[in-house]
């Protein structure tokens, strides 16, 4: 069994309906599944809030490259349309690949530039450890240790601040 924490973030067009998509795709991978937090856009702040949630999934035999497959054919689903000249600008539809365990339970490290792993940016990021964390409180980002303590740093005060759950948006598997 290999599991996979994935992060999906929506800012163009039916938000919602995209990430509900999306988890419908996944489908029977899909373990369990965060609420929705609408978030403040990050990095690249010229563009709409986005609608961000994590989902953590699970499957036999998937290496890690099946995982971004996956993340980009859910993206494909939503129509995303990517511009190589705004790499953090807006998206129907991300799908990031967080990280990944193999079958004995390791986290998997690797600096593939298709793939990096764990997620370079994701210790930086609240709209992805908040949701995480919600789901797995006793989760660790491999190589940055324990989520509350990242959650705890000061740096992201400020983001976590920013962001609002969204319990009126409910994202269910198989509903
Ligand atoms: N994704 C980005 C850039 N900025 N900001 C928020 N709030 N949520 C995102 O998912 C996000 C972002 C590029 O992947
Ligand atoms: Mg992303
Ligand atoms: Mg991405």
């Amino acid at each position: 069994m290999t599991r996979a924490v994935l992060s999906l973030g929506s800012n163009l067009g039916d938000r919602y309906g995209h990430l509900q998509q999306a988890v419908r795709l996944l489908g029977e991978s899909v373990a369990v599944v965060s609420g929705i937090y609408e978030t403040p856009p990050w990095g690249d702040t010229d563009q709409p809030a986005y609608l961000n949630a994590v989902v953590l999934a699970t499957d036999a035999t998937a290496a890690p490259h099946d995982w971004l497959e996956r993340a980009h054919a859910c993206e494909a689903a939503a129509g995303r349309v990517r511009d190589p000249e705004r790499r953090f600008g807006p998206r129907t539809l991300d799908v990031d690949v967080i990280a990944v365990w193999n079958a004995d339970d390791q986290p998997v490290i690797s600096d593939d530039p298709e793939l990096t792993l764990p997620h370079p940016r994701a210790h930086q990021r609240a709209f992805v450890l908040r949701p995480w964390i919600d789901i797995q409180p006793y989760g660790q980002l491999p190589g940055h240790g324990w989520l509350t303590d990242l959650l705890n740093d000061p740096a992201l005060a400020a983001d976590l601040a920013g962001m609002s759950p969204r319990p009126d948006l409910p994202l269910e598997s198989r509903s």
